[in-house]
C-alpha cells in the first residue's frame, strides 16, 4: 500500500503500552468514564486542532492507537507507523493515565521516523514540559489548554526553517538548551474553531479506516458525545487539575472561557444529524450564568436537535433553570457529583460548590416531577478527611435516595485515581492537605503504572486511609451499592449477579497478587494469573453499561452518514469559516 502523507499525525496512546504482554489489575480506575482501563478516549481538542489545520489547507490525521491494540491484536504499532508520511506526530498526555504509554509511543515514532519532530501537548504535558523535554524523543510541547493557532505557527515555520522563538506556548530545545517560551497564547473565545463530527467521516473515508477514528471501544453501540461548552473552572475543587486556581498557573487562565451559544447548538445539530446518541454537555452551563445557559437551550431548541441531551452541574441549579430545559428539550437526563454524603468530607473538596444535602434532595425530588430521563449521583473514595466508615455512610445516605422510589434516580460510587491531578492543590501540598504523595516525577508515575495491582498503582494515600483501606472501601462499598441497586430495582438481577461476581473475584485476585509479591515472585508467577486479570479488569463497581443511555434501535442515521460521505468525495462539503478569525 503506497505510503500516507500527512502534515500531522495525531496517536492517542494507551495508559500502559505493552498492555497486551503484561499482567496488570488496573481496577475500577476507569469505571465510571465510557473507556476502557486503558483510556482509549481521546482529547476533544484532537478534533479541534484538525479541524483548524484542514481549513488551512493542512492534512491531518487521527489515530485511536489505545483502541486499535484493544480491539486487533494483530495492531502493530511499528508496522503501521512504517507505511505513514507524516511531516509530524502529534501525541496526548493530557490525562496523566496515559503517562507511560504516550512516551513509548513516542519512542516507536522516533524509531521509525528519527527525522520527524514529535510534539506532546495537553494538561500533563504543560505540567511536566520542562521533565518531558529531557526524555529524547519529544522534540516540542505546546502548553495551555488552546493550541491550534500555535501548532499551526509551529508547522508553516519548521516548513519554512524560520526560527521559533516568537510561538507562543512552545517549549523546545534551542541550541539542545530546553527553552520555554512564554504562555501567552490563551484566547478569550473558543469560537475560532468549529468541531465538525462530518471531519471523522472524512477521515474514515480518506484513509480508508473507521476503527482509527473512533472515540472508545463499543462506541457504535453506543454512540454517546461529548460537547464541551467552556475552558478552565470557576470552582475550586481540591483535587481538580484544572481548577480555577490550577489554571492561573498551567493554562494561565484568569477566569473560563465559553462557547458561544450559536456555536455550541450548531455543535449539537451537527451531531444530531447523524447521530441520535445522547450529546452529554460537560462542565456547567450555568457556569456562564443563567442567561448563558438559557441562551444554550434556546439556541438548541430553534434548531430542533431531538438527542436525549445530559447535562452537568456542579452545583445545585435552580429549578427555575431545570424547568426551561424541560419546556424546550424533549428529552433530557442530568449528574450531579456530590463526592460524599458527609458535609464536612464535602466541604474539604469542593470550593465554592458546597450545597448541602437538603438542597441537593429538594431538587432531586422537583426534578423528578418534570420529564427527565434519568438522574445520576457520583460519589468518590479516597477524599480529605474521609473515613472507611465514611465511605459506607455514604452507601446509606444512597439508599436514602433509592428510597424517594423513581428508578430514573442511579447512584455510582468509585475511586479517585489511578492518580492525584498534577496540578491540583493537593498534588502541590499533599501534607496540608492529610496525603502522602507517592510519586512527584513523570518517570515515577510511569512506574507505578506497571505495578501489578491498582493497590500499588495508586499515586497517594491519605491520612484517614491507606492504599489498602482504600481499596477494601471500595470493594465494599461497591459490593453493597450493588446489592441496593437490586433491592430497589435499579439494576437487573443478571448484571447485578455479574458485578457482584466481578467484585468477589478480584477481591480474590488481589489476595493472590498481593501473597505472589510478599513471596517476591517473579513475572512468571504473575503470567499464570493473566486470564483471570484481563477477565477481571472490565466495569469492576458497576456495569459499564449503567453508565450508558438507552439504545435506539437505529442509532445512527445513515442516510445522512452516506450523503456527508458523497459530498466528501465529490469536494460538495460546504466550507465551514470558523466563526472568528484569529
Ligand atoms: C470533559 C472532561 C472529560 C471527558 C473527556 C472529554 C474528551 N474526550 O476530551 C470525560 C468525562 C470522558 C473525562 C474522562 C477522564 N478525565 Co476528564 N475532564 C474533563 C474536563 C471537565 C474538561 C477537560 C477538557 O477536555 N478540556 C479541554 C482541553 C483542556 O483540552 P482539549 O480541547 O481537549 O485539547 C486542547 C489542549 O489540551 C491541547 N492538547 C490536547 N492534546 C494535545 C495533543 C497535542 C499533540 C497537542 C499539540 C496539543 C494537545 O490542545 C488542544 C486543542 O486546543 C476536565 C476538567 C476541566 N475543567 O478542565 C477533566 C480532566 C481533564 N479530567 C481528568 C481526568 C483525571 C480524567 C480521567 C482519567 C478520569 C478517570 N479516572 O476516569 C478520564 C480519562 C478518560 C480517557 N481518556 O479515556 C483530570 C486530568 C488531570 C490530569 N492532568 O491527569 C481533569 C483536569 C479534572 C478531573 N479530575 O476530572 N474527562
Ligand atoms: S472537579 Fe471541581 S474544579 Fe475541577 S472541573 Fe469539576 S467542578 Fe471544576
Amino acid at each position: 500500500m503506497a505510503a500516507t502523507h500527512v502534515d500531522l499525525l495525531l496517536l492517542h496512546p494507551p495508559s500502559v503500552y505493552d498492555f497486551r504482554e503484561k499482567s496488570i489489575l488496573y481496577g475500577p480506575v476507569s469505571d465510571m468514564v465510557p473507556s476502557s482501563v486503558m483510556f482509549e478516549l481521546y482529547p476533544i481538542g484532537f478534533l479541534t486542532m484538525a479541524q483548524y489545520l484542514e481549513e488551512r489547507g493542512m492534512r491531518t490525521r487521527i489515530v485511536n492507537v489505545a483502541l486499535r491494540m484493544l480491539t486487533d491484536k494483530r495492531f502493530d504499532l511499528e508496522r503501521f507507523l512504517r507505511k505513514q508520511r507524516p511531516k509530524m506526530i502529534g501525541i496526548d498526555l493530557h490525562w496523566m493515565p496515559h503517562c507511560h504509554g504516550a512516551i513509548e509511543v513516542a519512542r516507536v515514532a522516533k524509531r521509525v521516523h528519527p527525522d520527524v519532530p514529535v510534539i506532546f501537548g495537553g494538561l500533563s504535558s504543560s505540567y511536566f514540559h520542562e521533565e518531558l523535554l529531557e526524555y529524547p524523543e519529544i522534540d516540542f510541547v505546546l502548553r495551555g489548554d488552546s493550541t491550534e493557532p500555535p501548532l499551526h505557527q509551529l508547522l508553516l515555520a519548521l516548513e519554512r526553517g524560520e526560527p521559533l522563538d516568537d510561538i507562543p506556548n512552545l517549549t523546545w530545545r534551542k541550541d539542545g538548551v530546553v527553552t520555554a517560551n512564554a504562555l501567552t497564547f490563551v484566547p478569550q473565545t473558543l469560537d475560532y474553531v468549529d468541531v465538525r463530527p462530518e471531519l471523522l467521516i472524512d477521515m474514515a473515508i480518506r484513509y480508508r479506516d473507521l476503527e482509527s477514528v473512533l472515540p472508545f471501544n463499543g462506541w457504535l453501540r453506543n454512540p454517546t458525545t461529548m460537547v464541551l461548552p467552556l475552558k478552565g473552572c470557576a470552582f475550586e475543587c481540591t483535587t481538580c487539575g484544572s481548577s480555577a486556581t490550577t489554571c492561573t498557573h498551567l493554562t494561565m487562565r484568569k477566569k473560563p472561557v465559553y462557547r458561544s451559544p450559536i456555536s455550541l447548538a450548531d455543535n449539537l445539530a451537527a451531531i444530531g444529524r447523524l447521530s441520535r446518541g445522547t450529546i452529554v454537555i460537560p462542565g456547567d452551563l450555568l457556569q456562564g450564568g443563567l442567561g448563558y445557559a438559557t441562551a444554550v437551550i434556546d439556541e438548541i431548541a430553534a434548531r430542533g436537535v431531538s438527542n436525549d441531551i445530559c447535562f452537568e452541574f456542579f452545583d445545585v441549579p435552580p429549578i427555575e433553570f431545570l424547568r426551561h430545559i424541560d419546556a424546550k428539550l424533549p428529552t433530557w437526563s442530568f449528574e450531579v457529583s456530590p463526592e460524599s454524603h458527609d458535609p464536612v468530607v464535602r466541604h474539604a473538596m469542593e470550593g465554592g460548590a458546597s450545597y448541602d444535602n437538603e438542597a441537593m434532595e429538594t431538587l432531586l425530588r422537583q426534578a423528578l416531577e418534570l420529564r427527565c430521563t434519568r438522574i445520576d449521583v457520583f460519589y468518590m473514595i479516597g477524599l480529605q478527611y474521609q473515613t472507611y466508615e465514611s465511605v459506607m455512610e455514604t452507601i446509606d445516605y444512597c439508599e436514602h435516595l433509592f428510597e424517594f422510589g423513581d428508578p430514573r434516580l442511579q447512584c455510582f460510587i468509585s475511586p479517585m485515581g489511578p492518580f492525584l491531578d498534577p496540578g491540583s492543590q493537593i498534588f502541590e501540598e499533599p501534607e496540608r492537605f492529610g496525603y502522602r504523595k507517592l510519586a512527584h516525577t513523570v518517570e515515577e508515575h510511569r512506574q507505578l503504572l506497571v505495578q501489578p495491582s491498582w493497590e500499588h498503582i495508586l499515586n497517594y494515600e491519605t491520612m484517614w486511609m491507606t492504599r489498602a483501606q482504600l481499596v477494601d472501601a471500595t470493594y465494599d462499598a461497591a459490593e453493597r451499592l450493588n446489592a441496593l441497586k437490586l433491592r430497589y430495582g435499579r439494576i437487573a438481577p443478571k448484571r447485578a449477579k455479574a458485578v457482584a461476581d466481578g467484585i468477589a473475584g478480584a477481591r480474590a485476585l488481589r489476595e493472590r497478587l498481593n501473597a505472589a509479591m510478599a513471596n517476591g515472585a517473579d513475572g512468571a508467577a504473575f503470567e499464570q494469573l493473566r486470564g483471570d486479570i484481563a477477565r477481571l479488569n472490565h466495569s469492576t463497581v458497576s456495569d459499564k453499561q449503567e453508565l450508558f443511555w438507552q439504545r435506539h434501535v437505529f442509532s445512527f442515521k445513515l442516510n445522512a452518514i452516506a450523503k456527508a460521505g458523497l459530498d466528501y468525495v465529490f469536494g460538495r462539503r460546504p466550507g465551514t469559516a470558523p466563526s472568528t478569525a484569529l
